[in-house]
């Protein structure tokens, strides 16, 4: 049968494999409407959960359901794409005295990436329904949507006791986006929760910022190193010395069992150049034009150069750091 938009289950096919063909790892569909986790996400804003990033608590109706931002959409298309990437993994010993950057920053942005790759599908898309005209929006950390429970109605994996999208034989070492179309596409069965009884992540965070899925953004080593500008509370340096990273925190990652055989990266964006971890005194030698230099490009350039060093001080247990002011969003909304 020839591909039309009226044909959903040919076009809901050739559309996944449209995206694998972009170079994702994953592709699935899901259906456009409400979340299911409402209250929930309205109980962690008012608890202040979302420490400085305030756009979390903005434009909430349209976060928790993209119908009412494009009234037109009917499904989503949603993508991961793998980051792990093998023999980067430093010894112990040449660790010394260096902090560490989690995985996902490892390579190029993918706040670029990502969207470029949807661009390429959005395009084929286009051509092969010839002058059918639908909408289509891409989102990669870049706007108002719930990345990660979309992905598990599109059948990607489970949002697992960490927060984090889990495929159940690659993992979560994956990163997420999504088009969101006008096209009415039948949607995929959506994977089971495989967590059980499991509690290792909960139990390895340095500093206790898991219940089951749900994470204390404000008690999290992530946001603390990459989005609060301000000063860190004390009592969290101790715990982040140990943990001893510059940028991000993957320890609710490393030790999740389903992380086990991981899906190597084939993005070569991700494996150009990977940069795993910095000296700490080296950072705080740094200028700021080196601080420019070393961050072109890449994810962790939300690290402003006043934040690295106070990051890279509280590693070298020396904790004074000068406040920055401000905070933005890195979702754009
Ligand atoms: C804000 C944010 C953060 C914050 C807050 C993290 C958090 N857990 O919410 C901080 C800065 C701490 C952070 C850290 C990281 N982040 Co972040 N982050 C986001 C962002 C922009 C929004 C997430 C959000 O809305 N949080 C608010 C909370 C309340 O939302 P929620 O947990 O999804 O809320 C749901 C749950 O409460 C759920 N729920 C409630 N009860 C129950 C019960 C059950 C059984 C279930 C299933 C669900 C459930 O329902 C709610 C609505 O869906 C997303 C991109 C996006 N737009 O989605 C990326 C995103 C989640 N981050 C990502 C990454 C990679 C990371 C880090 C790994 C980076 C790093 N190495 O440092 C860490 C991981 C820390 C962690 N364990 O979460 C990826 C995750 C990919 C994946 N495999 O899941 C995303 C999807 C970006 C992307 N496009 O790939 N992040
Ligand atoms: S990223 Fe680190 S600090 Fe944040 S929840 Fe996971 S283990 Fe805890
Ligand atoms: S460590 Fe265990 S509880 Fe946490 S996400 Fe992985 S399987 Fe689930």
């Amino acid at each position: 049968m020839p591909l039309s938009a009226h044909n959903s289950v040919a076009l809901a096919a050739t559309l996944k494999q449209l995206a694998l063909d972009a170079g994702f790892d994953l592709a699935g569909i899901a259906r456009a409407g409400p979340t299911q986790y409402e209250e929930q996400y309205r109980a962690w804003i008012a608890a202040g959960k979302q420490g400085a990033m305030g756009y979390l608590a903005g434009k909430i109706d349209e976060r928790l359901d993209v119908t009412r931002k494009f009234p037109w959409a009917k499904s989503l298309l949603c993508v991961a794409l793998a980051y792990w990437q093998e023999g980067t993994d430093e010894p112990a010993e040449a660790q010394e005295n260096r902090g560490r950057i989690a995985r996902y920053a490892w390579g190029r942005d993918y706040h670029k990436v990502i969207p470029a790759r949807l661009e390429t599908v959005e395009r084929a898309l286009r051509s092969l329904l010839g002058d059918a005209p639908f909408e289509a929006r891409i989102y990669s950390d870049t706007g108002p949507i719930l990345e990660r429970e979309l992905a598990q109605r599109a059948g990607l994996g489970w949002v697992g006791k960490h927060t984090l999208l889990l495929h159940p034989r690659h993992g979560s070492w994956f990163l997420l986006g999504e088009m969101v179309l006008s096209l009415e596409l039948p949607p995929d069965a959506p994977v089971t929760d495989h967590c059980g009884t499991c509690r290792r992540c909960i139990e390895a965070c340095p500093t206790a910022a898991i219940t089951p899925y749900s994470v204390d953004a404000v008690k999290c080593i992530s946001y603390q190193t990459l989005e609060n500008r301000g000063e860190i509370p004390a009592a969290l340096h101790a715990p982040m010395a140990g943990a001893n990273f510059l940028v991000g925190c993957d320890i609710c990652q490393e030790v999740c069992p389903f992380n086990r055989h991981p899906l190597p990266t084939r993005e070569g964006d991700f494996t150009a150049s990977p940069m795993t971890s910095l000296g700490t005194s080296e950072v705080l030698a740094w200028t700021a034009a080196d601080w420019d230099e070393a961050t072109r490009g890449r994810a962790f350039r939300r690290t402003k150069f006043e934040m690295l060093q106070r990051n890279a001080r509280i590693l070298e247990g020396d904790a004074a750091p000068p406040p920055v002011n401000g905070s933005s969003s890195p979702d754009g909304s």
